[in-house]
């Protein structure tokens, strides 16, 4: 690293985040936003775990990727420019991976988030550090930050709060503290009565920080744009004496402005532990007001309460400008910082058309709900497939009669042997050694208006011409004259001397359960008169089961007659056949798997090969 020892961060600063922190990388990357960086200040990410990849953040309002890396080898390897390390490993790991960290000599300074650390742990990291002269910061901290130029991890809070104590840009003052929240309290107190923080570290609440005040306050002492120090101390250990020497020996000259919390634990009768582990005092000294006592002598600015702080701070800061020690810099416009979108909307700022509606079914609450009815109430009520069908599909409850009419439905659908369109697509495709999604696609692909796919037109057909008042022998006489095939009539192999025993199946359910059966009635006459065409041309399955369905759609009472006749329009019938189907389609897959059925290919004496249309050319070429 080419910086001054006294500057481990400036606005060039490369870090590698240990850990997949994506929350604060990308309040890293804000921050640098803000301040006008034009490369981000995380180069990668450090992960063990889940392999090799890349992620995704945002850099202002567009977007840049991240690596992440296996191995601080890797990344280091990668990435010679990196000299932090901002280590967000747990208390259990990050022993190990600082350990490991410490080993690349491009790595001058690492800060620990992990709170409890072990402090034999600590005190070794802190030991081989020094030996390295390697700058450690935490452990149990945030950070810190250097306006303009770094952010460590979390510091500093919320954008709208970096934004409001103006670290975008450098100010004039140090400080040193031991924690995150009080930093944040500097931050806010030194943007209003002076030009703000220059630089501002928390140095954890452990007994065993890996670098102390004192450190910190040398570096500032020497680094030339650092004017005024700050240190925020606090009950119990002995480092602010190590200041308070500096201070009387001359090496720190700059003013310090101080003050140890914890003067309230004299209001106790017994000793008091504060928030952080190494905050309470084991001898007299230890307490606060020794330790204000010792600063104020020593001739630090102390003021006689923690309130009277900002102005201390204030009254010095405009010393240093009087002197023309401060010049401050002309201020710049604070920077848009574009809000996440999930964030706008909690606070109401935004809105945006959904792009999709929906109505049926909702998982997102605790319980997942079909039509607003809750699964454990579904299965309570033992309300059938026939039910689920009907919340899932019509949006309500419909009565035993028509969800046990719709089971009906589904189970004498489910197959008619392997010969029919559908099924036979189906092995031919398991049999070419597609899966069971493929192949069931391919048989469900068949049903059409010729197999299986008749029920909605059938639907439409029937009620229109009962609805128009057209006689059964004039339907059928206005088809022929229109040349067009009635759907739900006719079948391949039923006749009348072979009847479909699922029509009379169906047929004798309606007429016992349902309310009212006019247009199967009207169907069965429109059947007599095809019939006595020929035998084949029977009500068959498709024919039956959709006029029945108008039947329940119109006088069940659930529905009102548009949503009667918009079922029938938006094919709602026909997805029962291909429901009930699917069932059988699935039974040939498997059962061709079971089978080790091979590789199907149709015997070509089956297909009578004509080449008549491509023996053109050579007429063509006569002509030549
Ligand atoms: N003719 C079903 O045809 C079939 C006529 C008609 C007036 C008609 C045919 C048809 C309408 C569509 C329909 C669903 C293709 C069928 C199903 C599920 C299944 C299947 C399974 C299962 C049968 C012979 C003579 C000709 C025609 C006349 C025929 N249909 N006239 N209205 N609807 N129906 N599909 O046997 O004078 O001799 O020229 O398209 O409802 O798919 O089990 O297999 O569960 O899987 O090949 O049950 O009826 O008869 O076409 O040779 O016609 O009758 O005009 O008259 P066929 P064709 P002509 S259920």
């Amino acid at each position: 690293s080419t910086r001054p020892w006294f500057r481990p961060f400036d606005a060039s600063t490369r870090s590698f985040v240990y850990g997949l922190q994506p929350r604060a990388i990308q309040g890293m990357l804000d921050f640098d936003y803000s301040c006008g960086r034009d490369t981000p200040s995380v180069a990668a990410m450090i992960y063990p775990f889940g392999g090799h990849h890349i992620q995704k953040f945002y850099w202002g309002t567009k977007e840049t990727l991240l690596p992440v890396y296996t191995s601080v080898e890797e990344a280091a390897k990668k990435h010679p420019e990196v000299d932090v390390v901002v280590n967000f490993a747990s208390s259990r790991s990050v022993y190990s991976s600082t350990l490991d960290i410490l080993r690349f000599p491009q790595i001058r300074s690492i800060a620990i988030i992990a709170e409890g650390v072990p402090e034999r742990h600590a005190r070794e990291i802190l030991h081989l550090a020094k030996k390295k002269n390697v700058l450690i910061i935490g452990p149990a901290t945030v950070g810190g930050i250097k306006p303009g130029c770094f952010r460590i991890g979390n510091s500093g809070g919320m954008m709208d709060n970096i934004i409001a104590s103006k670290l975008y840009r450098p100010g004039s003052v140090g400080y040193v503290s031991k924690s995150g929240g009080m930093s944040n309290e500097l931050n806010n107190i030194l943007s209003l009565v002076t030009n703000g923080t220059y630089e501002g570290i928390a140095i954890g609440g452990d007994r065993y920080p890996g670098s102390t005040f004192i450190d910190h306050l040398l570096r500032y002492e020497a680094d030339p744009d650092c004017k005024m120090l700050v240190l925020l101390g606090e009950v119990g250990g002995i480092e602010e004496y190590r200041v308070v020497e500096a201070v009387k020996k001359g090496i720190i000259k700059k003013p310090v402005v101080a003050w140890a919390i914890g003067t309230c634990a004299k209001m106790f009768t017994t000793e008091v532990q504060f928030g952080h582990a190494g905050s309470m005092a084991n001898s007299d000294m230890e307490t606060a007001d020794a330790k204000n006592a010792a600063m104020r002598a020593a001739g630090f600015i102390v003021p006689d309460t923690f309130e009277d702080l900002p102005q201390v701070l204030k009254e010095t800061y405009e010393r240093l400008l009087s002197t023309g020690a401060i010049v401050p810099k002309p201020e710049r416009e604070p920077p848009v910082i574009p809000m996440d979108y999930k964030w706008a909307q909690e606070l109401g700022l935004i809105r945006k058309p959904a792009a999709f509606i929906s109505t049926i079914s909702d998982e997102r609450g605790q319980e997942l709900l079909y039509a607003g009815m809750r699964i454990t109430d579904v299965f309570k009520e033992d309300i059938g497939l026939g039910g689920v069908v009907s919340l899932l599909w019509f949006k309500r409850r419909l009565p035993p009669w028509a969800t046990k009419f719709i089971e009906m439905v589904l189970m004498l659908t489910a197959d008619h042997g392997p010969a029919v369109s559908g099924a036979m697509n189906t092995i031919v495709a398991t049999r070419a050694g597609k899966d069971l999604i493929s192949s069931l696609a391919s048989g469900l692909l068949t049903i059409g208006s010729r197999f299986g796919g008749a029920l909605d037109e059938a639907a439409s057909m029937f009620s229109n011409a009962r609805d128009t008042g057209l006689t059964p022998r004039e339907f059928v006489d206005n088809c022929r004259k229109a040349n067009k095939l009635i759907s739900g009539i006719g079948h391949k192999i039923k006749s009348v001397n072979n009847p479909d025993l699922r029509v009379e199946l169906v047929k004798e359910y309606v007429r016992k359960n349902f309310p009212s059966h006019s247009l199967l009635d009207y169907a069965l006459a429109v059947e007599k008169v095809t019939t006595s065409k020929k035998d084949t041309l029977i009500l068959n399955v498709d024919g039956c089961i959709a006029v029945c369905f108008v039947d329940l759609l119109r006088d069940s009472g659930a529905f009102t007659p548009e949503e009667a006749d918009e079922y029938i329009k938006i094919g709602t019938l026909n997805g029962l056949f291909v429901l009930g189907r699917s069932i059988g389609f699935i039974g040939h897959h498997l059962d061709q798997k079971r089978l080790r059925a091979p590789l199907y290919r149709h015997p070509a004496d089956d297909i009578f090969i004509n080449m008549a249309d491509i023996s053109q050319p050579r007429v063509l070429g006569k002509m030549q």
